[in-house]
């Protein structure tokens, strides 16, 4: 299996929703790998750090104030096609526009409270990864699954 890697985070009304499992869950029975995770409080600073492609937009404020407003689990999941895959896992950015069966289709319900980030694209993913992780906070090994997930 090729060592795509994406960055994914339970925002803080994830967290306090009690729905941290449900989306591991989620990643974890499609057949992708964790190799990371932690619990975070960003900083404010911190948030608008993550969300900088972000910055003229009309909510980028709330949006960094929203992410920093208490813990954060932030996760990296590794896996053939990862990237891709887990933004149509995770759905629209809009939990009104997003199918049923996806984790925002079926768990939240307006856009400022969507409950997850996921990177959606490879620069993304990698800049993301190394602002959240330190490599030694990721880890490396083959799962014993792997030759029935991917043959
Ligand atoms: O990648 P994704 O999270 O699906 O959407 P982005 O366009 O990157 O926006 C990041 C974040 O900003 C989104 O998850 C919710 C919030 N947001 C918002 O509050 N209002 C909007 N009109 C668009 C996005
Ligand atoms: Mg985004």
């Amino acid at each position: 299996a090729e060592l795509e890697r994406t960055f994914i985070a339970v925002k803080p009304d994830g967290v306090q929703r009690g729905l941290i499992s449900e989306i591991i869950s989620r990643f974890e029975r499609k057949g992708y790998k964790l190799v990371g995770i932690k619990v975070v409080v960003p900083s404010k600073e911190f948030a608008g750090k993550h969300y900088h492609a972000l910055k003229e937009k009309p909510f980028f404020n709330g949006l960094s104030e929203f992410l920093s407003s208490g813990p954060v689990v932030a996760m990296v999941w590794e896996g053939e096609g990862v990237i891709t895959y887990g933004r149509k896992l995770i759905g629209a950015t809009d939990p009104q526009k997003s199918e049923p069966g996806t984790i925002r289709g079926d768990l939240a319900v307006v856009v400022g409270r969507n409950i997850i980030h996921g990177s959606d694209g490879p620069e993304t993913a990698k800049d993301e990864i190394n602002l959240w992780f330190k490599p030694e906070e990721l880890v490396s090994f083959t799962s014993n699954a792997e030759k029935w997930i991917y043959g």
